[in-house]
């Protein structure tokens, strides 16, 4: 190795790779070498299950809820809606139970409510494209069946995006238009009527949107800017905090379903970027730090791809043993379907996550 023992070296490159060596310790030095759990982690994750495709071809499958059921959770539902078509209802393995062709419903959501009496039931909301309407629809605890209960008549020409809320006995739909409008509807005792509480305004079409009622907060995603977070009670202020925006690296356009997963040990916001195939996972708590970048891939079934809506329930279910995440998929392969949509076991990805995190520590035991 002449170059190394050379005159040349020790006079012109030693010093030059001291100094390189210098700043190298001086980086590392300056830097928490640990990685905190705040790191953005990249997870490649399989779904469990898929339903059956939807009966109509093209964009249709749209978003969906997880209705656990109180008398036997491995009997829980899955309510998603087929935009050109209606309601269709899913049992956890994924099998269509029963379709409810009411027209152009676009998102649904659902709460547990006493509305109907002494009763626990739930309700189902959806945005009625067809009838420029929020439909509502009650599940029969023990046979299962969803039926439409009524119809809240909206001014808007072309209801989009619709999520729910629930404060106290309070019952309460978010329903936005193409054009940005909001509105906050609270639903009356009769289920056919509401009352208008609120109305706000975002500058671009929004769609997805979830409210954390713990906190009282609405998550909502503007397609072509990113994921806010805006203070869900009727007398609330509606200013917007950021919780990431389109450009910061890790959402790309169109944002789209937001879902919310609590237990004791983890409490999440999860955002569809569908730009990118992918999903981010955040602390569901300001300031809303980035924890996941997700992408479900091939597995026992196909992975996703340019995700609508997305629905996560925490409960245990069958399977499920911490809840069930629901996502739509834009394209359903082997062989070429209509779209459907795929459940992922929420136990499966919380442990990646969580591996991911250990491996990541600097003294972490490897397996
Ligand atoms: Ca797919
Ligand atoms: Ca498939």
């Amino acid at each position: 190795m002449p170059v190394f023992t050379s005159l040349r070296f020790k006079r012109v490159y030693m010093p030059v790779f001291a100094t390189l060596l210098a700043t190298l310790f001086f980086v590392l030095a300056s830097n928490d070498v640990s990685v905190p759990n705040t790191t953005l982690i990249e997870l490649s994750i399989s779904a469990a299950v898929e339903t059956q495709p939807v009966g109509v071809g093209g964009d249709a499958a749209d978003d969906a809820v997880i209705w656990l059921n109180p008398v036997d959770p491995s009997l829980s539902l899955v309510i998603a809606t087929n935009k050109k078509n209606g309601l269709e209802v899913y049992d956890l393995q994924g099998n269509a139970i029963q379709s409810l062709p009411l027209g152009r419903l676009n998102n649904v959501d659902l709460r547990w409510s006493t509305l109907n009496g002494s009763e626990n039931s739930a309700v189902v909301a959806a945005s009625d494209r067809s009838e420029r309407a929020i439909a509502l629809f009650s599940i029969d605890n023990v046979s299962r069946h969803v039926r439409l209960a009524g119809r809240i008549h909206l001014d808007f020409k072309r209801p989009y995006g619709l999520c729910m809320y629930k404060s106290g006995s309070d019952i309460f739909v978010f329903i936005n238009d193409k054009s940005g409008t909001y509105q906050q509807w609270q639903i009356q005792p009769d289920m056919i009527s509401g009352k208008l509480v609120r109305e706000f305004k975002v500058e671009s079409t929004a769609e997805g949107c979830v409210v954390d009622d713990q906190t009282h907060t609405l998550y909502l995603a503007i397609e072509d800017a990113g994921v806010y977070a805006v203070d869900a009670r009727p007398n609330g202020e509606v200013d917007r905090k950021i919780v990431d925006t389109v450009g910061a690296g890790r959402l790309k356009a169109d944002v789209e379903g937001l879902a919310v997963y609590r237990d004791k040990d983890h409490q999440i916001l999860m955002a569809s970027s569908q730009g990118s195939d992918a999903f981010v996972a955040y602390n569901l708590e300001y300031p809303w730090t980035p924890v996941a970048l997700i992408s479900i891939v091939d597995g026992i079934v196909d992975g996703t791809s340019k995700t609508d809506g997305i629905a996560i329930n925490s409960s245990p279910m069958g399977a499920f043993k911490k809840g069930v995440w629901v996502v739509q998929d834009d394209n359903n392969a082997w062989p070429w379907l209509n779209q459907n949509f795929k459940y992922v076991d929420m136990e499966t990805m919380l442990d990646q996550i969580e591996r991911a995190r250990d491996s990541r520590k600097p003294n972490a035991r490897r397996n």
